[in-house]
């Protein structure tokens, strides 16, 4: 039974996170994204990684059910940071998270009506700010939203744009740029600090190599 536990999730930070971890010499013995499995011994006898979905993976560390994983600082910032360590910037899966709205938006009467699955950032972002808003949560596809008059703007992470472009909409407002974290279990970084402290280590340099180029 490894004794530790990675969890990441599948998509880009499974394919960003991949590269740091070989050269930590921790390595997939098959492909997450061509399999049903979610548990996945490494060529690292004590290493196994599971693959779940990118919102639960605070849960997991912060619980103890996962050692260390892998999350982007919204997800991080929506789910409340403070149960985990998060000793590491990976500079992976980089992005924004961003106000966005329908191109020349008029100005909003009243109380703003904005669409987020990302909750708790957006409640906090315009309390923040003194502002009184009324938050709709989804699960996806935020962009519609405004199209379908369900709300005034969204609340989401952009990379290129081009889905907000390509929905009529636009930027507005820069909350956070974004970047995905290692994270670990307060307990494990204690009880394995001998594992867990030199991987920590080696996925730094990696990270330092990559910024180097
Ligand atoms: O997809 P699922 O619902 O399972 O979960 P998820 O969306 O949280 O996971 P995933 O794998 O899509 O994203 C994981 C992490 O990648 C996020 O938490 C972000 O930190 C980071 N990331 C980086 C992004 C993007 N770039 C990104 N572009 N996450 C999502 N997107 C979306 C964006 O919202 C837009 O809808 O991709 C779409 C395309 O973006 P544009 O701007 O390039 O058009
Ligand atoms: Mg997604």
């Amino acid at each position: 039974m490894p004794r530790l536990t990675i969890a990441l999730s599948k998509g880009r930070i499974l394919k960003d996170t991949l590269p740091l971890l070989k050269e930590a010499g921790i390595e997939l013995l098959e492909d997450p994204e061509k399999s049903r499995k979610l548990i996945f011994p490494t060529t690292h006898p004590e290493v196994q990684i599971v693959i779940i979905r990118a919102t639960d993976v605070p849960t997991y560390v912060e619980n103890g059910a996962a050692d260390l994983g892998v999350a982007g600082k919204d997800v991080l910032m929506e789910h409340g940071a403070g149960g985990v360590y998060e000793p590491l910037d990976l500079d992976i899966a980089k992005c924004r998270l961003m106000v966005a709205g329908p191109v020349n938006a008029p100005v909003v009467e009243g109380r703003l009506r904005i669409a987020t699955k990302f909750v708790n950032l957006t409640r906090q972002y315009y309390a923040e700010k003194g502002e009184q808003v009324e938050v709709i949560k989804l699960y996806g596809s935020m962009e519609l939203a405004p199209l379908m008059g369900l709300a005034d703007r969204i609340v989401d992470v952009v990379d290129t744009g081009k889905t907000l472009k390509e929905n009529g909409l636009e930027p507005t407002e820069l909350i956070a740029h974004v970047s995905s974290r290692l994270i670990v279990n307060k307990a494990s970084f204690k009880r394995k600090a001998e594992i867990v402290q030199p991987l920590i280590r080696q996925l730094a340099d990696a990270v330092a190599r990559k910024r180097v180029g």
